[in-house]
């Protein structure tokens, strides 16, 4: 299935900047460099984060595809640049580098990164030609891409929300009870995006404790899709079900190991009776359901409830206190190389996670709808649900 919302991204963590170019975005969808650059700055943010984001300003320049604050149905091209590229200018230069320039190989691999498998797959015997693509610096241009996803969904009610439920091995109560605009509320007041305080001070204390030992720390975050119609997605081919493109859309994201839908593990541990949503029907209200274990999805199909999904990110890779090597050069062992890192990013994960939400419910919503221009989608959404009102 040729996807109808579809992106790439280029760019090194240190090059110039990062591109990406996005085809399937329909005409006469109001947009400007403001509706992406917020979701970029709560990229940036969360307590655990390392030097590089003193430096980064993360703004979009939008170089095709929109004139007069409209998308016109060309493709859609976004330029972020790095600001830490000037102290890179020489390392990552495109041209061969000035004679007598020193610039150090890195042939240390880190376990847990792309090093040393990527090394020996292109043939590169300095891992910086690694590390610089596999970076998660990368997920920048994926949130702006998702910017437009999201201006795209909202159009039509759709928002995504997310907030972290686990740091290092601290968990958010279980009887978390808050609405989802509550959820929304806390984690952006929060410094690691966590709604439950208590388990928020925890999560902080984990860090700092982490820090101190040159350690890292993983977490779960989850996202919430609300005002999702019923029908996104098909449970008529394996690769429309929608389930499974968010699950590949989230497990793409750097440093996911894990991925899980409404009660996700939970459910294989419970009889059918306590896991399945029974249905309810009410004269002028229409079908209800008395739970969401599900998490919104049902054969691949949304349900017309919250859509939600659940990611567990490893420790980044890069360690303070480095883990056993072995240099590629000279074969003997060695510690890890140990590059400026964060200590968690589990909080700017989960802004990542919303991105790739709304990505993935991109093409659905489009093949539903109708993906030329924003005034026929309306029509044809309007009549969609216009006609579920008489079932
Ligand atoms: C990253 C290492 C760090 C992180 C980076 C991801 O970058 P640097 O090596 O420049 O200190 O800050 O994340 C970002 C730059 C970002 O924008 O999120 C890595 O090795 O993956």
């Amino acid at each position: 299935m040729p996807e109808v919302f579809r992106f790439l991204t280029a760019g090194e963590s240190h090059g110039e900047c990062l591109t990406a170019v996005i085809d399937g975005v329909p005409a006469g969808l109001p947009l400007t460099e403001a509706d992406i650059n917020a979701d970029l700055a709560r990229r940036q943010r969360g307590y655990g984060r390392g030097g590089r984001m003193k430096i980064e300003r993360d703004q979009v320049h939008i170089s095709a595809g929109v004139r007069w604050g409209v998308t016109l149905g060309s493709p859609i091209t976004l330029v972020i640049a790095n600001r830490d590229w000037e102290n890179w200018k020489a390392t990552m230069s495109v041209g061969a580098p000035e004679p007598g320039t020193a610039v150090k190989q890195v042939t240390r691999p880190r376990p847990g990164h792309a090093d040393l498998a990527g090394a020996m797959k292109y043939g590169h015997r300095d891992i910086r030609n690694v590390l610089e693509r596999s970076s998660a610096r990368e997920t920048t241009a994926r949130v702006a891409v998702a910017g437009v996803a999201k201006r795209l969904l909202a159009e039509f009610g759709i928002t995504i929300l997310s907030h972290v439920t686990e740091i290092g091995g601290v968990r958010i109560s279980p009887d978390l009870d808050a609405s989802w605009e509550e959820i929304r509320r806390r984690a952006e007041a929060s410094e690691v995006r966590c709604a439950d305080p208590a388990a928020e001070a925890a999560m902080i204390a984990a860090i700092d404790d982490a820090k101190a030992k040159g350690d890292t720390l993983g977490g779960v975050f989850e996202v919430a899709a609300l005002g999702c119609p019923v029908g996104l997605g098909s449970y008529v081919q394996w690769d429309r079900r929608l389930d499974g493109r968010i699950a590949r859309a989230f497990c793409s994201i750097q440093a996911i190991k894990g991925v899980e839908f409404g009660l996700g593990f939970e459910t294989a541990r419970r009889p059918g009776s306590q896991v399945h949503d029974e249905i309810v029907f009410e004269a002028g209200g229409g079908f209800r359901r008395t739970s969401n274990n599900a998490g919104g999805l049902e054969g691949g199909v949304t349900n017309g409830q919250p859509v939600i999904a659940r990611a567990a990110m490893k420790p980044l890779s890069t360690l303070r206190t480095p883990l056993r090597s072995v240099d590629l050069a000279t074969k003997e062992a060695v510690e890890a190389v140990v590059e400026r890192s964060d200590v968690t990013a589990v909080p700017a994960a989960g802004v990542i996670g919303e991105a790739m939400m709304a990505i993935a419910l991109a093409t659905p919503f489009l093949e539903k709808f109708g993906s030329d221009s924003i005034d026929e989608i309306r029509r044809n959404y309007q009549a969609y649900q216009d006609a579920l009102k008489s079932w």
